[in-house]
This record gives C-alpha cells, sequence and structure tokens, in this order.
C-alpha cells in the first residue's frame, strides 16, 4: 500500500464533567488525530494520551515529534500495517504514537478490502458489556449520585478511580448503597507496597480486582502485594507488550489484564496480548482513554474477541463528551455495539472535525 499523505490534526474537545484520577484532572480531551492517505483508501486514528506526561511517559508534544522525524520516515512511501512495528521497532518507546501510526494505516488497509476491524481481530460478538469509570470526587453524596446515575443508564460495571485518601471509604460506601453490583478500582499506581496492610482493608467489598496499584515497573511489588491481599491485582500501566504479560503472569503479579491497545503499540499486539492471556486462564478487559469515537470504535471491536470476559471501560460517548467527532456511540441495555463499517467502521464528521480541530500539520506528502 502506497502512502500518499500523513496529516497530523490537533483536536480539543470539551468534557462533559471533569475526570479526576490519582494522576490529575481532565477538563478536555486535547489530543490529535492521524490521517493516512493511501492509493486506495484513507485511513484515521487518534493519539491516546494527553498534552502531559502524567499516565505515562509519552505526551502529545513528544508524540508529535517522534511521529515526524523517526516513525513516519521509517514506513513511508510503502508499507502494511504488519510492517509498521518491525519498520519502527529501532526507536525505544513510543507505543502510544506508535499505536495511532499502525491504527491509522490498519484502517486504511481494512477500508480498502472491506473488512471491517472486528473481523480482522477475531470478534466472536457484535455487542459487548459496558463498564464505566468513576472519577475521584468532592464528596461520597456526589460520587453515590453520580454511580446512581450511571447504573440507571444501564452501566454493567463500576470502576473508581482511588487514590490515598479516597479508597476503603467511598468503596464501602457504593457497596452498601448498590448491594451486589460488578464493582472494581483503580488505583493509577498512587501506592507502595508499604500500603499492603491498607489495601487488604478492600477486601472485605468483594471488588472484581484492584488495577495498578503499585508503579508500573514493579513487577515483583504486585507479585508480593498479591500475596497480602485476596482481591485480584489487575495490570494496567506495566503491561506494555505480549511480552510483559507472559513475565508478569510468570511471576504470579497480576490476576487479571487490562488491554488498552495504545498503551501496547496497537491492536496487532493488543491482540497477541489477548492469546498470551487466554492461553494462560488470565481474564481480559478493555481500557479506555477518554477516546473520542476515533478510538471508542477500533476498541469496541477489539473487545468483541472471546477472552475479553470482563466488562470493559467501552462506556458511551456521552459519557466523556457533549458533541463527539463521530457519530456518537451508545450504550443498549448496557451493551456497545461494535461497528460494522469497513476498517474501524466510524469515520470523524467533517462539521466537528472542523469545529474541534485546533491545528493541522502535515507529517507527509508525496511529490
Ligand atoms: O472510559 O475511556 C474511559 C476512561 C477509563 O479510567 C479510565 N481511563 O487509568 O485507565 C485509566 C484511565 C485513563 C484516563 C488513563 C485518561 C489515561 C488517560
Amino acid at each position: 500500500m502506497k502512502i500518499e499523505r500523513v496529516e497530523l490534526l490537533h483536536v480539543a474537545i470539551p468534557l462533559v464533567s471533569p475526570f479526576r484520577t490519582s494522576f490529575g484532572t481532565m477538563t478536555t480531551k486535547d489530543t490529535f488525530l492521524l490521517r493516512v492517505v493511501t492509493d486506495s483508501a484513507q485511513g484515521w486514528s487518534e493519539f491516546a494520551a494527553d498534552p502531559a506526561p502524567l499516565y505515562c511517559s509519552e505526551f502529545v508534544g513528544a508524540a508529535e515529534l517522534v511521529l515526524d522525524q523517526h516513525l513516519v520516515p521509517r514506513v513511508t512511501p510503502e508499507v502494511t500495517a504488519a510492517e509498521v512495528q518491525p519498520r519502527t521497532h529501532a526507536i525505544k518507546g513510543h507505543k502510544l504514537a506508535k499505536a495511532a501510526l499502525e491504527t491509522a494505516v490498519l484502517d486504511a488497509e481494512l477500508r480498502s478490502c472491506g473488512m471491517p476491524i472486528g473481523a480482522f481481530l477475531g470478534a466472536t460478538t457484535d455487542r459487548v458489556p459496558a463498564g464505566v469509570s468513576v472519577g475521584i470526587k468532592n464528596s461520597i453524596p456526589e460520587l453515590i449520585s453520580d454511580v446512581e446515575g450511571y447504573l440507571a443508564e444501564g452501566y454493567a460495571r463500576i470502576k473508581l478511580k482511588i487514590e490515598p485518601g479516597w479508597d476503603v471509604e467511598p468503596v464501602r460506601a457504593v457497596r452498601e448503597r448498590f448491594g451486589d453490583i460488578l464493582l472494581q478500582v483503580d488505583a493509577n499506581t498512587a501506592y507502595t507496597l508499604a500500603d499492603a496492610e491498607h489495601l487488604r482493608r478492600l477486601d472485605e467489598f468483594d471488588l472484581l480486582l484492584i488495577e495498578q496499584p503499585l508503579e508500573e515497573d514493579d513487577l515483583r511489588g504486585h507479585a508480593l502485594l498479591a500475596q497480602r491481599v485476596r482481591t485480584p491485582i489487575c495490570l494496567d500501566e506495566s503491561i506494555t507488550s505480549a511480552r510483559d504479560a507472559a513475565t508478569a503472569i510468570a511471576l504470579d503479579a497480576c490476576r487479571v489484564i487490562n488491554i488498552k491497545p495504545a498503551r501496547v503499540g496497537g491492536y496487532l499486539e493488543a491482540r497477541r496480548i489477548h492469546d498470551v492471556a487466554v492461553a494462560h486462564g488470565i481474564p481480559v478487559w478493555c481500557g479506555g482513554m477518554l477516546e473520542t469515537g476515533v478510538g471508542r470504535g477500533p476498541n469496541l471491536a477489539l473487545a468483541a474477541s472471546p477472552g475479553f470476559v470482563l466488562p470493559g471501560d467501552v462506556s458511551a460517548s456521552r459519557r466523556y463528551f457533549a458533541q463527539d467527532i463521530t457519530e456518537p456511540f451508545e450504550l443498549r441495555d448496557g451493551f456497545m455495539h461494535v461497528p460494522t463499517g469497513p476498517g474501524i467502521g466510524v469515520d470523524p464528521i467533517p462539521e466537528m472535525l472542523k469545529r474541534f480541530t485546533t491545528a493541522t500539520r502535515v507529517l507527509y506528502a508525496k511529490d
């Protein structure tokens, strides 16, 4: 497939309400889209990280630079989606930037042969149960009211963001108020092994899992923590490849894995992690990074693979955006539907693209 043009479009889309985690508060989805025009079709993708390196080491400015100077030159003028990873392998790290590039190329390739990404990845269902991630609130009544609203909308599972000082009490309040719902927590690396006894207090609430309690490079710490708490440990930030997944499983550092395609370099590696996990009997679920429809569509397709046995962070567009950049994804009876069109199955709406784009840059143009 011949690439004719690569464009990077900065977009800024307001969130319906601030989203607070242990690493910061987001009020706008501020990122970029990639558009890859080829001789047969065009492809779209979304860079998943934020303007500051708070969730992971990558951020918008660095990704733009590495795509422009190091990644795009290695895949132009001719490439296939499967070749993106080997051709960019020499560039260390930058998996979220690589994921954006691979996904746009994959989208173009799949569109050119009329294949939906779900069919390509091996989806075995056309709808997936949706969970919702609930940020840290100013008070427990505020949290209860938000959770009540999400349950009324039909979400199948609630994930509470936690941090030291906002953990046992909010979890207790939600469990007491809503009874036997599917409930899990996400610490985004906010604790240390010295907090093991404190984290053990979460055991009484029968959580599905505790996600990424310790630093991303602390697999041993997670393995030791797993011996001291009953709640299953789930890894997110720590898993950036199929090899990481195999290592973490071998070390007993996790009993569940959150797969975010962006974090692991794209959908091809995400599928490999899924396969490693399935081979070891480890359940997986699909994470989210407040993606617009451009990222949400393919995430839903991945979440339709058979190993995704837990509800993912694949909520409706309106959970985050009053107006999405694509047609909105909607929740129906607690499920989200996998897009069926070719490629990622969604396109930015030209009018919305115009409204939300703050700058456009051409990274490659055929002479
Ligand atoms: O529903 O898309 C969603 C968000 C789910 O909580 C969520 N994402 O740590 O998993 C996370 C968190 C996140 C948000 C990560 C923003 C990075 C950026």
